[in-house]
């Protein structure tokens, strides 16, 4: 068996462990790999507290509803919901060929911090801790209905991934059915816990950790890594030390241990290009009132579209849409750039009033 150093500068395929997808990596394209850049923008100087925004405090909301004068996290169910409670069980089925069928669900939006100028990276480990207490409680209340079989719960961040709002926010979903991803990921994991009676990203973790080359931090609880079949330039995951099903399990310890871990990758990825660093990120988690999933291993994954600067985005066109994903730097080198970049904000640096790190 060779080395992955023998593949390392030739064009390969790397399975991805959770999907059964393949990543094409053309690591002979970077001839001079860092072309990163940081961009002079515009500073941005949005203020703490914005009147015309619907997720700062005392503001009302498209519903018409006032959102309350709270601190810390704020939870309210989605003005224009993608999934609606009330929706009759249908389906249709014209000979195989036109299939279709209902989908009941809700959505909810939470507001991570009453301060619109701040971000994940910007708030303090001890806030971020109170939107995992919140994305806990959330989690608890909807499996608590047995029709939920899912709940994503996820962050938008950033214009460039659509996202609508600076203030910092995150959505929940919860559905009855389970989403695509949640059945690859479901049939992978049950396959490798079938046949070894572990966690399939528990075996994966400790060899990372015996490697090395892709861990970015690592707390007592929580490891963020590149993992090997990363496909955009600089993703990464979040996996527990402990094998557990849901978010349920993490006690104050260890939901103090993955704020930290939020901080840390997220504060990274800032100071990266020295930019507020967009992505969609979020949790994967066993599906819910459908039994025991002894396999399910949580994990939270970190999908970010930047490649070289603040501006300059990786596309996901042309051959990628019509064959196969595929990525020129390497994910070992997208994590030895992650490992070496500071804790310390960016902005915080140069404008050590505006961002409290506690
Ligand atoms: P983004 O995270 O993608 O920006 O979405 C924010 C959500 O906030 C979006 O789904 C909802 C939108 O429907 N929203 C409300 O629930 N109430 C409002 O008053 C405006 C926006
Ligand atoms: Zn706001």
């Amino acid at each position: 068996m060779h080395g992955l150093h023998h593949l390392e500068s030739n064009p390969h395929r790397r399975l991805n462990l959770l999907t059964g997808e393949w990543v094409l990596v053309s690591p002979h394209r970077t001839k001079r790999p860092w072309q990163g850049k940081v961009e002079d923008l515009p500073r941005d100087n949005r203020p703490a507290y914005d009147p015309k925004c619907y997720l700062c405090p005392t503001n009302s909301r498209a519903d018409g509803d006032l959102n309350p004068d709270y601190q810390g996290s704020f939870v309210f169910k989605n003005d224009f919901s993608a999934l609606l409670e009330d929706t009759p069980a249908a389906q249709y089925n014209e000979n195989e060929l036109l299939v279709a069928k209902t989908e009941r669900g809700l959505c909810k939006v939470i507001s991570f911090s009453p301060k619109h100028h701040l971000t994940l990276p910007e708030l303090g480990i001890a806030e971020i801790g109170k939107v995992v207490d919140l994305w806990q409680s959330e989690f608890k209340n909807l499996s608590d209905q047995s029709w939920i079989k899912y709940i994503q719960i996820f962050e938008n961040k950033g214009e460039i991934m659509g996202c609508s709002n600076p203030h910092p926010h995150g959505q929940i979903w919860a559905q009855s059915d389970l989403p695509v991803e949640i059945i690859k990921e479901s049939e992978r994991q049950k396959a490798y816990y079938e046949v070894h009676q572990t966690s399939l990203l528990k075996a994966y973790l400790n060899l990372e950790l015996e490697k090395g080359e892709r861990i970015i931090f690592e707390n007592d609880a929580f490891v963020v890594l590149v993992p090997f079949w990363a496909v955009w330039p600089y993703e990464t995951m979040i996996i527990s030390k402990r094998p557990v099903q849901n978010l349920m399990a993490f006690d104050t310890q260890e939901k103090h241990l993955l704020a930290e871990a939020i901080k840390v990758i997220t504060t990274k990825y800032d100071n990266l290009f020295e930019t507020s660093f967009p992505y969609s990120a979020g949790m994967h988690q066993a599906p819910v009132n459908s039994g025991n999933h002894p396999e399910w291993h949580w994990h939270m994954h970190f999908y970010p579209p930047l490649l070289r600067s603040a501006t300059v985005k990786k596309f996901m066109v042309g051959y990628e849409m019509l064959a196969n994903p595929q990525r020129d730097i390497t994910p070992e080198y997208a994590a030895a750039r992650l490992k070496e970049l500071s804790i310390e904000h960016y902005k915080s640096k140069t404008h050590p009033h505006e961002s409290p790190i506690t």
